[in-house]
């Protein structure tokens, strides 16, 4: 049966973006997987970009402080989308309307469902980002689950599962860990391309869960209630539709979204209820950023993931180490990345580095792993820079080959030590490494 929220008080987002208030990193999937027409891929290990934006404190009561005023013009889950190279893609769903809440403490919510019709024309897309609302009041990892089921069955009554596919395709089902560096309310946007998530019609129904660790995980733990929930945000879908109500799984809290847990939070004038929510699909371009790197000849000295995905002079900082035999670099780091399922026309490889005082004298070669061959294909060789410069490759012939069969992809980048530098302990510094692909 219904039961009536109660409604914390509605916050306006907070004030301009610092540093601190925006986290990069790479959320490793647990679960998930789909049918690609051929064979079974395994979404498991998979990684995928995020970047969270904190929209404001937990109070000690369970409460959201109310927001210190709005940036003008600013829209928090478009720093997410922009980062993550979904302003190619068109958005598909939109409820994110710079006012947000969450469900007192007395009623936390970390598994709910929310009606939600995309945009006719995301149908059939590929999901390329997710945001959405986490609001955390811990610092422990927890695993999020979502799913997307498209179709909803009236009249099966209590304790059964009135949506359906049940269960829903493995690429509408799937989830990482995830964790926060402080308590608090956040819009976090994940690079999904590569789980090939999809609906084939506009009416969907979006589920979020938020569940602790199993081992072995099958996406079925203990519900971290009172810990983690979904944050809503007010009003109503600026792209997409989504009516004033929800499913609140709490009778009993089981991941069963019956008919009778149809719920809101009272109505006017507090609609709406409908999740904190984001999506964009397709578009013509996917930017793949890196999703891990491997150092296998040289010492990390600063940077880290976030340093190699954006051109903003934050740069992933390797320092040279003698060569393991002669010939070999000083400098060499393998860098990884995910490409979305579906056709490729062609993709264009990118990095902006550098090597200060002693670039010139540096040779840099660029590989690419070519997945058909097995093996290191030389793209670009070249002396480094001293200050940051760009290298674009573009492949004219059979990209496919340079994308495994789990739609990974693989660079390898070197600096080598011509023997006489002045200037040991020299560095390579790498500002941005990603990918473009090319749709048809
Ligand atoms: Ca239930
Ligand atoms: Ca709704
Ligand atoms: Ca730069
Ligand atoms: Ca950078």
């Amino acid at each position: 049966m219904r039961k009536l929220l109660f409604l914390f008080s509605i916050f306006a987002l907070v004030a301009a973006a610092s540093a601190q208030q925006v986290f990069t990193g790479s959320m490793t999937l647990q679960f998930g997987g789909y049918w690609d027409g051929k064979r079974y891929v395994d979404l498991r290990g998979t990684k995928i970009p995020y970047v969270a934006e904190y929209i404001g404190p937990i109070r000690a009561d369970g409460q959201v402080i109310p927001a210190r005023g709005v940036r003008p013009g600013h829209r928090f889950g478009d720093t997410g989308i922009r980062m993550l190279g979904g302003e190619d893609a068109p958005e598909i769903y939109r409820n994110d309307n710079g006012t947000y809440f969450t469900s007192n403490a007395e009623f936390p919510i970390p598994s709910a469902l929310d009606d939600m019709r995309i945009a006719a024309s995301g149908v059939n897309q590929a999901w390329k980002t997710l945001t959405v609302g986490i609001s955390s009041a811990t610092t422990s990892t927890f695993l999020i689950r979502w799913k997307v089921y498209y179709q909803f069955s009236p009249g099966l009554g209590p304790g059964v599962q009135a949506f359906l596919p049940h269960p829903p395709a493995p690429n509408r089902d799937f989830g990482g860990y995830f964790s926060v560096p402080i308590e608090g309310n956040y819009l976090v946007t994940f690079n999904i391309a590569s789980v090939g998530c999809n609906t084939p019609q506009a009416q969907s129904y979006f589920v979020q869960q938020f569940r602790w660790p199993q081992i072995p995980e099958r996406g079925e733990g203990p519900f971290a209630e009172g810990f983690v929930q979904t944050v809503f945000s007010g009003g109503f879908p600026t792209i997409g539709n989504s009516e004033d109500l929800f499913y609140y799984d709490w009778d009993p809290v089981d991941g069963i979204y019956d008919e009778t847990e149809i719920d809101n939070f009272g109505g006017q004038p507090n609609e709406a209820a409908n999740f904190a929510l984001v999506a964009t699909a397709g578009g013509q371009q996917d930017t793949v950023l890196p999703t891990s790197f491997t150092i296998t000849t040289g010492i990390q000295q600063s940077g880290n993931l976030g340093s190699l995905w954006f051109s903003d002079d934050n740069r992933l900082i390797i320092r040279e180490a003698p060569p393991i035999a002669l010939g070999l670099p000083s400098v060499r780091v393998m860098i990884e990345g995910g490409v979305s399922p579906g056709q490729v026309a062609g993709f264009e490889f990118q990095m902006e580095a550098r090597v200060p005082t002693v670039g010139n004298n540096v040779p840099q070669v660029i590989e690419l792993f070519n997945f058909n061959s097995n093996q290191w294909v030389v793209w670009d060789t070249r002396q480094a820079t001293t200050s940051d410069s760009i290298v674009q490759i573009v492949i004219p012939n059979n990209p496919t080959h340079y994308i495994s069969s789990n739609n990974q992809m693989r660079a390898r980048l070197s600096w080598y030590d011509p023997g006489n530098l002045i200037i040991p302990g020299w560095t390579a510094q790498i500002d941005q490494v990603i990918w473009k692909i090319n749709r048809p």
